[in-house]
Formats: C-alpha cells, sequence, structure tokens
C-alpha cells in the first residue's frame, strides 16, 4: 500500500482526493447509456460495496457491468485473475495508466470505465452511487426505490458527511494512525458517532425515518465490517456493533434485503483487509470469528 503520502503532520491519516471525476450527465461528455459503462468493484471495499448494492437495489444489473477483482491485492493492486472479459485488462492500474500515463496514486475501486472512448470516468466513489441514482434513472426497475429524493437531498447530503468523517473514514483514521493521539482523536470521534446513530435510529427503521436513502447505503458497509475487522484490526475496539441494539438490529434489517445481503461477502472482506494491509498486519493471519449471527431475528 502506498500510504506514506497520506500520513500527514502528527500521524493522521489523509486520504487522497479523487483524480478521476468526470460525471454521467445527460447532454455531457459521458452521457447516459445502457451497456456503455463498466463498474470495477471489490467485494471487500465499502466503497465499492454501496455501488454494487446501489446497481442491486435500482435493478440496474443489465444496464452498468460489473467487474469484481480479487479480494487478495499484490503490489501492483487489484487484479482481475484470468484477465477482464470487457478491456482485456489483468490489473486495474492498466485502466488508470491508459487513461492518464502520468497517474501516480493508488488505483483504486471503485471506479467506472467508458467502454465507448476507452476511458476511466470516475473514482470518484461518493458520486457514483448518486449517478446510478439520479443520471439512470430512466433505466430504474419498476418499483425501486427513489434513495436520493429531491426534497430530502440537503438532509441526506448533511448527514452523509457526518456518517463519512466520523465513520466510513473515522474507522480508517483510526486504523491507519501512526501516533497514539491521532488514534485516541479517530477512535473517540467513531464511537461518538456511533453512539450518535444509535440515538437517532431509536424509534425509525431507516436513518430519514421509514424509507431507504442514500444514508443507510452509505452507513451499511461500515457497520458489516465493523466487529468482523474493524474491532481489532483497526482497533476500534470500545465496543461492538453487536453492543448497540439498535444499530444491530438495523444493520440486521438492511442485511435482510436482497441488494445488501448479495453483496456482502464477510469472508472476502477479512481475507482482504487482514492479508493485504500488511502496514498493520504483517503476519497476514486472518483471524478466526467473530461468529455473528447476521440472520437473527
Ligand atoms: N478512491 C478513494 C476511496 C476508494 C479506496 O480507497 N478504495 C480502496 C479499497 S477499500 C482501494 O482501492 N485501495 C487501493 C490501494 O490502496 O492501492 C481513495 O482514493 O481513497
Amino acid at each position: 500500500m502506498k500510504l506514506g503520502r497520506e500520513i500527514a503532520e502528527g500521524g493522521r491519516f489523509v486520504r487522497q482526493p479523487n483524480r478521476f471525476t468526470a460525471r454521467i450527465e445527460a447532454d455531457g461528455e459521458y452521457p447516459p447509456e445502457a451497456g456503455r459503462y463498466q463498474l470495477y468493484a471489490s467485494y471487500a471495499c465499502p466503497w465499492a460495496h454501496r455501488s454494487l448494492i446501489v446497481r442491486e437495489l435500482l435493478g440496474l444489473q443489465d444496464v452498468v457491468g460489473v467487474t469484481i477483482v480479487d479480494p487478495i491485492r499484490d503490489e501492483k493492486g487489484w487484479r482481475v485473475p484470468g484477465g477482464d472479459p470487457v478491456t482485456g485488462m489483468e490489473y486495474l492500474s492498466e485502466l488508470y495508466l491508459a487513461t492518464d500515463p502520468d497517474y501516480q496514486g493508488r488505483y483504486t475501486v471503485p471506479c467506472v470505465w467508458d467502454v465507448t472512448t476507452k476511458r476511466l470516468v470516475t473514482n470518484d466513489y461518493p458520486q457514483i452511487t448518486l449517478t446510478l441514482e439520479t443520471a439512470f434513472a430512466p433505466w430504474h426497475a419498476e418499483g425501486a426505490p427513489d434513495l436520493y429524493p429531491a426534497g430530502l437531498r440537503e438532509e441526506i447530503d448533511a448527514l452523509n458527511t457526518v456518517i463519512f468523517d466520523g465513520f466510513n473514514n473515522g474507522v480508517y483514521k483510526a486504523g491507519f494512525a501512526t501516533s497514539q493521539e491521532a488514534y485516541d482523536d479517530a477512535v473517540t470521534t467513531v464511537f461518538a458517532t456511533l453512539d450518535l446513530l444509535e440515538e437517532r435510529l431509536a424509534g425509525r427503521p431507516y436513518l430519514h425515518g421509514d424509507a431507504l436513502t442514500e444514508s443507510d447505503v452509505r452507513l451499511y458497509p461500515t457497520l458489516a465490517r465493523f466487529d468482523a475487522v474493524y474491532h481489532s484490526h483497526f482497533k476500534c475496539a470500545i465496543r461492538r456493533l453487536t453492543d448497540y441494539p439498535v444499530l444491530w438490529a438495523y444493520a440486521r434489517r438492511l442485511y435482510a434485503i436482497p441488494a445488501f445481503r448479495d453483496t456482502t461477502d464477510f469472508d472476502q472482506i477479512k481475507r482482504h483487509y487482514f492479508i493485504t494491509q500488511t502496514n498493520i498486519n504483517p503476519s497476514q493471519i486472518v483471524p478466526q470469528g467473530p461468529e455473528i449471527d447476521w440472520t437473527a431475528a
């Protein structure tokens, strides 16, 4: 992992900015079209997990193709064993470098490739789900949920910022901190955010009320990884998800929805983090357990 330049003064982890940020939008350089765009994702990666959930929730499986990369990343990055049927590439880096030969950052999932121009359109993960929800609306399945309703967008965006800073990225700030102080700050924020969400979800099934939204999609991947990985590997050990009765019930409520369950692969998640992130687990040993029943009533 080339995390060196993402560790700032005081041992704090500061995530790299997304380099590819073009938008798929009507009348733009990349107009939405069925069959034109290919999503590259890993079941292990929480940022990619979001896009897999939304693609399935909205019934876009035949509209936007997907290539799943191998969960174990080596020093050359994400790989498609046997090659990607759409582009022929073996390493995801080939798509990044074909688009920008001078690209110096990490080769990340999720990203979206345009089959027509043979260019990487975006690795801007917060925008990918919003694009599927808005630009691809004409292809949504009948009865698909409106995950980003016009009247709720400000509230959704505001809560998403809290969830990202305090939790989605908060766990990485705790896990990748290289000083006690940076870790202490980050882990305190992670659990303050969980406390706040526990309170918010008391008395409502989803974060914004009775209907599922983009905020729920963003919260879930970090909850799904929490006890299995972040509790030990990222040292987010003050409490477990299963110690929060409301949040744990909420996480299982989401897991009961096929788009969430089908895209949650605990084995790939565990193998990816413990084997690939040798900066914090040099032995690459994958722990056994914890045993958690996600289907409990
Ligand atoms: N694009 C974002 C978020 C996506 C991201 O970090 N994905 C991880 C997997 S969870 C990845 O692809 N990492 C590749 C690497 O570190 O080489 C970033 O650059 O930080």
